[in-house]
């Protein structure tokens, strides 16, 4: 019977009755946490993004079980969030009906497509008995001081109605529905992962990850080292500080800018000044933070009518408001120094302010400036012979000593704000009592059940807050009526700990047995998404660095190692969407060709980690590989009873070798994600097995029994089902998987004989085999009486002859 889809039932049967990827605890010593990013539950069917995903990260699993690991590999949902609620307000259905639907749906579709999960260790995010764990979560971070509630303006999408953290505004747009975000002020909740900054930056350097994504998290982090100078307003005791990483520049200030929002504004500004301040002030609130940032968008900015005093020189500068400089970042005021720096440059010379160069040589200001009477040439004077950096130190020294400056850190990284007004998330647990302020939810009242019936329609508000079932309480602490908060969590931070329950899912007395945990973690092998290097796993490492500290965890780091996964698109080289109509289904590849042949493709077809446009000339290639291991099985079956021969002969080496060669290509690409050549292995290993057959009349039967036993357990991990067959129909008992992974024999890849060059006077002449034991002198002789070379050193005399080891013979003739 040829491959097919029934093959992959019959399997798929078989494996789950005999429960073959349970996992056993009691080999904790050689386990592997290998764990793919869990998914998201919409209703469609499996894509090719999900089969990329889970297909070839499977088969790495499969080769680690082979490999003798005891594999923890578990699958769950990211269930709460805006895509189930916005689809249950389109739809009418509500978002636990529609997700529960899915999931069922989609985990259906995942063991149909043979991916080895052990399903006991399910965990489903929307569901009381993980979310009451999120909430427990959150009431420890707000023990730990790090969750707390604040006024601030934040992020606001104006068509999900909800915030969004600055890490979901991309291009300035909501990342989910792409409309353009704007600010509100709003009192909301944040969990402090600025505290962790420095260590976030640090431990990178023991993570086998992509570099790429080290360095997202590095510029995410922004870390900035540089000084904070206090300024005082002049003719008053009101006084602010900037943030400069250039203090080095501090002669050449000659204005400073105060952001728009910044709190000094309204008292510092003359009454001549102060309309056209005000009226600034509302174009400014107008712009995002990336508009703002923007190099190429024109700078403006107003006078506010009042001056500073620089501290070192006592000279009175001019305040100014502009919306390049951020109220978010540093101090919000900024020290201008026009020569220097590009912004500044720009804005001096656009309001006609004066123009100071400090420092020799800087780009992009004209060298031609005059040094005023402050003006200190960084390598003139006090500053005799003294580098940028030094220059930095010694004045910040300086200030420090008058307490008017001092060294600071800034960092980009704000804090995270976790509170939505949105009803698909798990509640935020805790109490507003008119008498005791915010209370948070006693641990044994948990879970904070999200109740069923809510009008969701987003209007800005959140929608618990219509409920008053929900609404209403009394306070844990004073017994008084009191009201429950009514935002829920973001859903990042559902899945920032999902890594840390599945090894112990079914705890209903705590989150995780920190022993079992403290054994089961770090995960080793995490595969998902590159789009997710900012946002999940900064959160994930921040949470796990926080638990740490909290005394739950004994470990640093969630993912010692990480893979990210690249994207199949669509046949036009485009994403796939139902809009562009360029999705591709991987059903009807399925059940055409039985899923082994379409994982396979997957892995043949593209680089793992990069992806590509879809293409599917190779998947013919790809299933004739398929029947022909079919064939050599059947060949096999028929001619196993003939009277063979036992001795080893050179065929059998040759083969031997490209079994071993196999071996050895098969285990070292497939362990670092390169499955392509991976494959290449095997398909060459096939054409040897076939060459064998055709070429050798007699054969050594038993050896060839070996070397298809091989084959076929290196292609066990890649096409599951198929191998599983290959192996029943050889007679050997089930499961493939229970076989050792073979191993390569250093000696079988020895080969007899090396071809080597011959050159004369360093062009080569002839090419020739030698044998790979033989020494120099031998090597010398079988050159010199190569035929081929004869016509170039008849008559000549050699002078001398260079040997490089199973490379080259040089002859040096004249
Ligand atoms: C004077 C100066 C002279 C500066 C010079 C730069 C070059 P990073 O590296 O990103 O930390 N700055 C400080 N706070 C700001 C804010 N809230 N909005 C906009 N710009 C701000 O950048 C630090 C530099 O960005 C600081 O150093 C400050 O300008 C500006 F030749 O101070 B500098
Ligand atoms: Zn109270």
């Amino acid at each position: 019977m040829p491959y097919s889809a029934d093959i992959d039932r019959k399997w798929q049967k078989k494996w789950e009755e005999t429960k073959l990827y349970k996992f056993h605890p009691e080999n904790i010593d050689k386990k592997l946490y290998c764990l793919e990013m869990f998914s998201y539950p919409s209703g469609a069917k499996l894509h090719v993004g999900h089969w990329y995903n889970y297909g070839p990260s499977d088969s790495w699993a499969r080769l680690k079980r082979m490999q003798g690991y005891e594999v923890f590999q578990p699958m769950g949902f990211d269930a709460f969030g805006l895509p189930a609620e916005n689809y249950a307000i389109k739809t009418g259905i509500h978002p636990k009906d529609s997700t529960l639907q899915n999931i069922e749906t989609m985990e259906r579709q995942l063991r149909e497509m043979g991916a080895s999960f052990d399903w006991d260790y399910e965990i489903v995010t929307c569901l009381p008995d993980y979310y009451k764990w999120t909430q427990w979560l959150f009431l420890k971070l707000y023990e730990a001081g790090l969750a707390y509630r604040k006024n601030a303006p934040v992020n606001w999408c104006p068509k999900c109605q909800t915030v969004l953290a600055n890490e979901q505004v991309v291009d300035s747009s909501c990342e989910r529905c792409g409309t353009e975000v704007t600010k509100k002020n709003l009192t909301q909740w944040f969990f402090k992962i600025t505290a962790y900054a420095d260590e976030l930056i640090e431990k990178l350097d023991e993570l086998d990850w992509p570099e790429k994504t080290k360095k997202i998290q590095i510029n995410w982090i922004g870390r900035s080292e540089g000084a904070e100078i206090e300024f005082k307003v002049s003719g008053s005791d009101q006084s602010f500080k900037v943030f400069t990483t250039r203090a080095d520049t501090l002669y050449g200030v000659t204005y400073v800018v105060l952001a728009p929002e910044h709190d000094l504004v309204d008292v510092i500004t003359t009454p001549e000044c102060r309309a056209k301040v005000e009226e600034y002030r509302e174009y400014a609130k107008k712009q995002t933070e990336i508009e703002r940032m923007s190099t190429v968008k024109e700078k403006t900015g107003v006078f506010t009518g009042a001056y500073a005093v620089h501290p070192i020189t006592g000279e009175k500068v001019p305040i100014w408001i502009a919306d390049y400089v951020l109220a978010s970042y540093g101090t919000g005021c900024v020290m201008a120094v026009p020569a220097h720096d590009e912004r500044d440059y720009e804005f001096a010379t656009k309001y006609n302010l004066p123009i100071k160069r400090v420092i020799k040589g800087a780009e992009g200001v004209d060298d031609k400036l005059p040094f005023t009477e402050y003006g200190v040439l960084v390598n003139s004077e006090e500053f005799d012979g003294v580098k940028s950096e030094d220059a930095r130190k010694k004045i910040v020294e300086k200030l420090e000593k008058d307490g008017k400056g001092s060294l600071k850190i800034n960092y980009r990284l704000r804090d995270w704000l976790v509170s939505r007004q949105r009803y698909w998330g798990a509640p935020i647990p805790v109490i507003h009592c008119e008498h005791c302020g915010i209370v948070p939810v006693p641990e044994e009242d948990l879970p904070v059940l999200l109740p069923y019936n809510v009008e969701f329609t987003p209007d800005g508000e959140s929608p618990l807050k219509k409920s008053q079932e929900f609404m209403n309480t009394t306070c844990p602490k004073c017994g008084a009526p009191a009201k429950r908060d009514p935002d829920t969590l973001d859903t990042f931070v559902c899945s920032s700990w999902y890594y840390l329950r599945y090894p112990d899912n079914k705890n209903s007395k705590e989150p995780f047995n920190p022993e079992w945990i403290n054994k089961m973690l770090p995960v080793d092998k995490y595969i998902g998404g590159p789009e997710h290097a900012a946002m999940h796993l900064l959160y994930a490492r921040f949470i796990t660095k926080a638990l740490r500290d909290l005394g739950y965890l004994k470990f640093d780091e969630p993912f010692k190692s990480l893979t990210h996964q690249g994207i199949i698109l669509g046949p036009d080289g485009n994403r796939m969407s139902k809009s562009k109509g360029n999705i591709i289904s991987p059903d009807d590849y399925v059940s055409k060709y039985g899923s082994d042949v379409f994982r396979l493709y997957l892995m043949f077809g593209f680089n793992y980690t990069e992806g590509g446009p879809w293409n599917d000339d190779g998947i013919k290639a790809i299933a004739r590989f398929v029947s022909r291991v079919e064939r050599l099985v059947e060949r096999f079956n028929e001619i196993k009873g003939d009277a063979g021969r036992n001795d080893i002969a050179s065929f059998e080496k040759e083969l031997n070798y490209a079994r071993h060669f196999a071996i050895r290509g098969v285990t070292e690409d497939a362990d670092k994600f390169q499955f392509n050549t991976a494959i290449s292995r095997m398909m060459e290993l096939v054409n040897a097995l076939y060459k064998y057959d055709s070429d050798v009349p007699q054969k050594n039967l038993k050896f060839m029994e070996e070397v298809i036993a091989d084959l076929i357990r290196l292609l066990a991990p890649f096409a599951p089902h198929f191998a599983e067959e290959m192996w029943e129909q050889l007679g050997y008992e089930y499961s493939i998987f229970n076989q050792k992974w073979p191993e390569w024999d250093k000696n079988a890849l020895v080969k007899d004989t090396i071809e080597i060059a011959i050159q004369v006077n360093g062009t080569v002449r002839s090419k020739a085999d030698v044998p790979s034991n033989a020494d120099n002198s031998e090597v010398e002789k079988i050159a010199l009486a190569d035929e081929k070379i004869k016509p170039f050193i008849d008559g000549k005399e050699i002078k001398k002859v260079i040997v490089v080891k199973n490379r080259l013979v040089n002859i040096v003739a004249k």
